[in-house]
């Protein structure tokens, strides 16, 4: 009998922070982008929403940027499970599957993948080929561009050393340059070396990390269009409960349903840069039309290149407009 008290009681004192804890999940969150960048800011504040609205079913514990797991790792810490989620970019993890640098060739908006199946089919090759569950791409409507120290009068980058990721590494290399790879915490030291000649980066961020003291040119038009995205563990997704998924996917459809603002801000960068005294090289006519066609051709020859059973599939769900 007193055993059988002592044992209770036991299970109940147990029993009752257990219950507790079992309502409240904390997320580690990392950013594969510097926290100098702007879009950590906007992922901080969204992140303290969430805890404001979050009470008691889930939190976002940020554990850092590039410090805590550095750019180029931080796909594979979320595939097993290292963190339970990040911020990043798909040309930060083809190191776990090469496909996921073909999101900078969608040709249509976040909103209209989730409507025509192209969300549901990189959901389904996230999973299997990177343990993850592919929320939200919260950065779109930021096109890319080529940044030079020395000028150009045609689209041919011979003699250029060109700081890439994998997002330009085709195009930039079917264009002539020699390409050298950096993270983006590493490229003011290439710019300031002199071991650059220029850089890819997308029209909004230079000044982040003052790129733009280093920086005498932009070569217009853009092409692709940036993507960063919120990635989650597999593993941790299935141990969340029903209130906590649908609680999770409400927080990040709300960040994502505010892209537009990317728009505003891209022109808002464009100006600033133009004060900074950064001047265009604008190619024109039939040479940017040309320009961008390459930027395709190449950036989808060097998917299907690595992945030759997704890639060609990817490129017809990709490219509908
Ligand atoms: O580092 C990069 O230039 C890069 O690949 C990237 C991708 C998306 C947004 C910003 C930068």
């Amino acid at each position: 009998m007193k055993k059988t008290l002592v044992a209770a009681l036991a299970a109940a004192a147990l029993a009752l922070p257990l219950a507790a804890a079992a309502q409240t999940t904390t997320l580690r969150i990392v950013s594969a982008f510097p926290e100098s960048s702007f879009y950590v800011t906007r992922l901080l504040t969204w992140i303290r929403s969430v805890n404001e609205e979050g009470k008691g079913v889930l939190q976002l514990n940020f554990i850092g940027g590039p410090k805590a797991i550095p750019t180029f790792e931080v796909g594979n810490a979320v595939r097993t499970g290292v963190v339970d989620m990040a911020m990043s970019t798909g040309a930060y993890y083809t190191n776990v599957f090469p496909e996921s640098d073909a999101l900078k060739l969608t040709r249509m908006p976040v909103a209209e993948q989730r409507r025509n199946g192209v969300f549901d089919y990189i959901q389904k090759v996230w999973a299997e080929k990177g343990n993850m569950v592919y929320l939200a791409r919260i950065v779109e409507h930021q096109p890319f561009h080529l940044y030079l120290n020395k000028p150009i009068d045609k689209p041919d980058l011979k003699g250029l050393k060109i700081r890439v990721t994998p997002v330009y590494r085709d195009f930039f290399g079917a264009l002539g340059a020699t390409v050298m790879q950096t993270a983006p915490g590493e490229l003011y030291t290439a710019l300031e070396r002199g071991v650059v000649d220029g850089y890819g980066w997308p029209i909004g961020g230079i000044f982040d990390n003052n790129w733009n003291d280093h920086t005498r040119y932009r070569v217009d038009p853009g092409f692709y269009d940036a993507e960063v995205s919120l990635l989650l563990n597999q593993d941790a997704w299935k141990k969340l409960s029903a209130r906590q998924r649908d609680f999770l996917l409400t927080q990040v459809r709300l960040l994502e349903n505010r892209n537009d603002y990317w728009k505003v801000y891209g022109e808002q960068e464009t100006e600033r840069q133009a004060k900074a005294g950064i001047k265009v090289i604008r190619l024109q006519g039939a040479q940017a039309q040309e320009y961008v066609d390459k930027a395709y051709a190449a950036g989808w020859a060097g998917i299907i290149k690595n992945s030759p059973v997704y890639g060609p599939k990817m490129r017809e769900l990709f490219s509908q407009k």
